[in-house]
């Protein structure tokens, strides 16, 4: 009894039960289911938000992962003594049900003439196991629906209500059956369970993927074909993703007529070619039903293999691990995998915030270039300045020289106050237009940036983001009024720092502020108004009356805190709008979508699965097999056909019998742990 689970051997729970003794066995993978889970929280939390070129397939590939951790993984490492469970697949109408009434004895499960018959999945346990398959233990996502009692009676209601009925709400292919139906057998073997699937090639998509679902919960698939069906490509897809993760395959060749023999051998060269080379080919040849049972001696082999298999804890536990290592190994992979995707993600998140900030940089560079280089002492502020300026008198003492050239710079001051604000607005127009002409071009190359790339595309999709938004003229408006309030407020400092604070401020703040701007406009890396010669010296007055009122220093320092502060202005303006497209990134968390923790989280589990596995392989060097033993299967009633046949008749070439030569061929070899890995 050592075998049966403890009662608090609850799903989700850190199991005790995950070895029957109070202290970790060697072996019992306690490290590794560590590492497991740790790993599953990384998966959790991955997210593949961009539509990179590889993004659908990973996330189909995350989805495989976490359903491989949650229905198989984790519970069976939770509970290793949980019974085998063989979950029996293949094409539609092949005789899955049939084949599993007729081992039992017993009608557990529907068969039907109306394709596809079995739509909610009946598992079959021995009375003793009920309790490893009632919880959600295994196949959480299933709701348990269960049939009292034992014997056929019971048995057969429940068979009834599990495939004719297809499980509450499995009528409809809309709405398929998340119902996963129990059925106690005592033909059973204690510690082996046999589930009858759905069809893996259902014309009904929930139908086929819940069949997908189950085969990746089985340590074991009996795989079922028939003469007429086995060279579908549809289960050879199913079994070659099982031979490439060493899933346990044992294939059922079903209503063999007669004179096609061959087919048999046919068939094991095609498992050769799909890497199922050593599993078993149990070939079963076609028959009148007797009651919608198969003959006995039909199934004999496949009775005997399974009771052989139940019967024997040891062997058993092989299944399962061969099948479980093989998990292990493909989820590390795959999440190898994943972790490449995820840096794919991360990869398109950097290179797609590069192209928006690149392309509002450039922005800032092209106001920045507009603004220093004269471009916009031109037109409308150079007439308003011109006019502001006015000419006669104030040219001429610009011409003779710095002495009489304050006394006239004041008194022209003094005269013209009213002038300025044209001045002013004439400027605020002018770099309003700079800077909207070139905000819109980093939207419009942002834009094409994106378009060209999938994972931008895809962003677009639903947002106005190649224009610049109507409220943005006025945020540009508002921030180049709060650049000419600084620049006034420059002077006012300026003014009031200095010795000629009193005259300063009687030539007019606004006056001295409009030549800062001129200036500031007109003088770009180090050059002043007076080299580059702009707008017919325009910006040469514009200086020589700054320098007139605050001396040279001060002019040149005034100069740069007014370019800055008008940088920081733009530069807010276009963070503001790499934003529209930035934001898009933030939402979806791209920036941290990186690979690297879950790369760490898969080493840790190829490392605690190897020592997993040397701890295995000395305790197995130490303690040599045991012979097959009975122990298990004395409750049993024992399957159909047990004894109806000698052995080995029917097999096909590759077939085993586990009683008669337990280490016969490559599949037991494997699974009796000799040297494989
Ligand atoms: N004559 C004969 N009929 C069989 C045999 N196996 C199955 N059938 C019949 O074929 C039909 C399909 O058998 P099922 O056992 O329901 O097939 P299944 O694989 O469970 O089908 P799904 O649940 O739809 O995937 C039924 O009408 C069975 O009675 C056989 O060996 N010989
Ligand atoms: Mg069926």
């Amino acid at each position: 009894m050592t075998d049966q689970p403890d009662d608090s051997a609850a799903p989700g729970a850190p199991d005790p039960a995950a070895g029957p003794e109070p202290t970790a066995e060697p072996g019992d993978g306690s490290g590794l289911t560590g590492a497991l889970e740790v790993l599953r929280a990384r998966l959790g939390a991955l997210r593949l938000p961009l539509e990179t070129s590889g993004a659908e397939a990973a996330r189909t590939d995350l989805r495989r992962a976490t359903d491989q951790l949650d229905d198989y993984l984790l519970p069976r490492l939770r509970a290793q003594k949980a019974p085998l469970l063989v979950v029996v697949g293949g094409s539609t109408g092949a005789g899955k049900s049939t084949l599993v009434n007729s081992v039992l004895g017993e009608r557990v499960t529907q068969p039907g003439v109306l394709r596809p018959t079995t739509k909610a999945p009946v598992l079959v346990h021995h009375p003793l196991d009920a309790r490893w398959f009632s919880t959600d233990r295994v196949l959480p996502g299933l709701a348990r629906v269960t049939a009292s009692g034992t014997g056929s009676a019971a048995a057969q209601a429940g068979g009834q209500a599990g495939g004719q009925a297809g499980g509450q709400g499995g009528g409809t292919p809309a709405e398929p059956s998340r119902n996963l139906r129990l059925v106690p057998s005592d033909s059973l073997p204690k510690g082996l369970a046999l589930l009858d699937a759905p069809d893996i090639d259902s014309v009904d998509t929930a139908n086929r993927e819940l069949a997908a679902q189950l085969l990746g919960a089985a340590d074991l698939w009996l795989f079922i074909t028939t003469s007429a069906r086995y060279a579908d490509a549809v289960p050879w897809d199913l079994l070659l993703q099982a031979a490439g993760r060493k899933a346990q395959v044992a294939m059922v060749l079903d209503r063999v007529d007669p004179g096609a023999e061959a087919t048999a051998d046919d068939l094991r060269d095609m498992m050769v070619e799909h890497g199922l080379a050593d599993s078993p080919l149990f070939v079963i040849p076609e028959a009148e039903l007797v009651d919608g049972m198969l003959p006995e001696e039909g199934v004999s082999d496949v009775s005997r293999w399974l009771t052989g298999l139940g019967g024997d804890a040891e062997a058993r536990g092989r299944v399962i691990a061969a099948t479980r290592d093989g998990v292990v190994d493909s989820l590390v992979v795959r999440a190898g995998t994943l972790a490449d995707a995820a840096d794919e993600q991360q990869a398109a998140d950097v290179r797609l915030r590069h192209v928006v900030d690149r392309a509002y940089a450039d922005a800032v560079a092209q106001v920045t270039a507009a603004t220093s280089d004269g471009a916009l002492l031109r037109g409308e502020v150079l007439a308003r300045w011109q006019d502001f300026v006015g000419t006669g008198e104030f040219f001429r003492a610009v011409e003779e020289g710095i002495g009489r050239f304050r006394d006239a710079v004041a008194g022209f001051f003094r005269g013209t106050p009213k002038a300025a604000p044209q001045v002013e607005q004439a400027i605020a127009h002018g770099l309003e237009s700079v800077v909207l002409d070139a905000a819109e071009d980093a939207a419009e190359r942002s834009y094409q940036g994106w378009r060209g790339d999938a994972a931008g595309a895809a962003l677009l999709e639903g947002l106005e983001l190649l224009r610049t938004p109507a409220a943005l003229r006025s945020e540009v408006t508002g921030q180049i009024r709060g650049w000419q309030g600084d620049v006034l407020e420059l002077v006012r400092e300026q003014g009031s720092a200095k010795r000629g604070t009193a005259r300063a401020l009687s030539l007019g703040v606004n006056g001295l502020g409009v030549a800062l701007m001129v200036f500031v406009f007109a003088s770009t890396g180090g050059l002043t108004g007076v080299e580059v010669g702009i707008a017919g010296g325009s910006a040469v007055l514009a200086q020589r009356v700054l320098e007139a009122v605050f001396g040279e220093d001060a002019v040149r320092r005034l100069a740069a805190q007014a370019r800055d502060r008008l940088r920081a202005r733009i530069q807010a303006v276009m963070d503001g709008q790499a934003a529209r497209y930035t934001a898009q990134l933030d939402a979806l968390g791209s920036a941290e979508a990186g690979g690297e923790r879950l790369r760490v989280a898969a080493g840790a589990v190829a490392s605690a699965a190897s020592a997993e596995r040397r701890v295995r392989l000395r305790a197995a060097e130490a303690a040599p097999a045991a012979g097959a033993g009975a122990e298990d299967s004395t409750a049993s009633g024992g399957l159909r056909g047990v004894h109806a046949r000698p052995a080995g008749e029917v097999l096909a070439k590759g077939g085993t019998d586990l009683a008669e030569e337990p280490a016969r061929k490559g599949f037991w070899k494997r699974l009796f742990g000799e040297g494989d890995r």
